[in-house]
């Protein structure tokens, strides 16, 4: 999933894209560099951020999407508001990603329900401006496990289907540094909940502190994404569904070394040592998770097609 955002004060890429004509062309780009999926967003979640009011958020987003989704791309909404994700899925929007598990908005579970649309339910404890101040936990694997399945319970109750739902740890939301690797280390706990995972550790903070020089100040956030590719190899080894980069080519060809390694892995040991004669792996472990006409939260990271550049043409969907 490649980062487009339509801000002018994201943490790690404020403002680039801010121009819908120059978002349309930075999500071509990350098509180009393999991105299966795009994710636009027209709020900052960046710590301490004030919101943005809904008209401007969806004047941001909605032109972007819409042109995108024209093209035959796989877009992703990002937002914590239902209108706003009601209205892009109106403008061809097939994933709404929602940092706040939809604790933002007491609508946002109708629209998942309405829709249909594969819906991300992030982690959240509160808004940019007071995040930091939320990040207490007795256990934090097990307190993110037992929010997010809150969440789930929440979101079947209010009628969505639980085959819609993608959950996703929340790296940095309410987090400080070292809650976001037993996080990662724990992948597995979440996927228990018996839903594909995401992983959003692109340029964060915990990143910056990983990398800090001698003097102990951070990395700035365009020296993470060696980082982020690492993560994402990692998380791809780990059996997440997808990753959220801003670098998309970096991780692209992470996930395509962790793909390699677990097919070889598979070969050897799974199928009878037979080399490229299909094993478990390689007959279907990593298939971008595409199948006909929709977003399909099964499978795992994985080299999908969207490695080829072009966005597709022919309905077919998928990351
Ligand atoms: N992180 C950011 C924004 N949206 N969505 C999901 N699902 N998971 C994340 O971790 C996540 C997100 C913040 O990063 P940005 O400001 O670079 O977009």
């Amino acid at each position: 999933m490649g980062v487009v955002n339509v801000t002018p004060d994201s943490f790690s890429d404020g403002g680039r894209w801010y121009e819908p004509a120059a978002a349309v062309a930075h999500a071509r780009e990350l098509l180009a560099d393999g991105a299966d999926l795009l994710d636009v967003g027209g709020e900052s979640t960046r710590p301490g951020a004030l919101r943005v009011p809904v008209d401007e958020e969806r004047r941001r987003v909605l032109p972007v999407i819409a042109e995108l989704a024209s093209a035959g791309a796989v877009v992703s909404v990002d937002t914590t508001r239902a209108r706003v994700a009601a209205d892009a899925v109106a403008a061809g929007a097939h994933v709404i990603n929602d940092v706040s598990g939809g604790l933002a908005d007491p609508d946002m579970y109708r629209v998942v329900a309405e829709t249909g649309a594969v819906y991300v339910a992030m982690h959240w404890r509160g808004h940019a401006d007071v995040m930091d101040s939320l990040a207490t936990y007795d256990d934090v694997v097990l307190d993110v496990r037992d929010e997010l399945a809150q969440r789930l319970d929440a979101l079947v109750g209010a009628g969505a289907d639980p085959a819609q739902v993608v959950l996703d740890p929340g790296l940095g939301f309410a987090k400080p540094g070292s809650d976001n690797w037993p996080l990662l280390a724990h992948l597995d706990v979440l996927a228990a909940l018996g839903r594909p995972v995401l992983v959003g550790a692109s340029r964060k903070r915990f990143l910056g502190h990983l990398l800090a020089d001698a003097d102990g100040r951070p990395a700035p956030p365009e020296r993470r994404d060696g980082a982020t590719a690492a993560v994402s190899a990692l998380a791809a080894a780990a059996g997440a569904w997808c990753v959220r980069v801003h670098d998309v080519a970096g991780s692209a060809d992470a996930v395509r070394v962790a793909d390699a390694w677990a097919a070889a892995r598979a070969d050897a040991h799974g199928s009878g040592g037979a080399h490229g004669s299909g094993g478990t792996h390689a007959s279907g472990g990593r298939s971008g998770g595409r199948s006909g006409g929709t977003v399909d939260p099964s499978g795992t990271v994985g080299t999908g097609t969207g490695a080829a550049g072009a966005p597709r043409q022919d309905g077919e969907h998928g990351v």
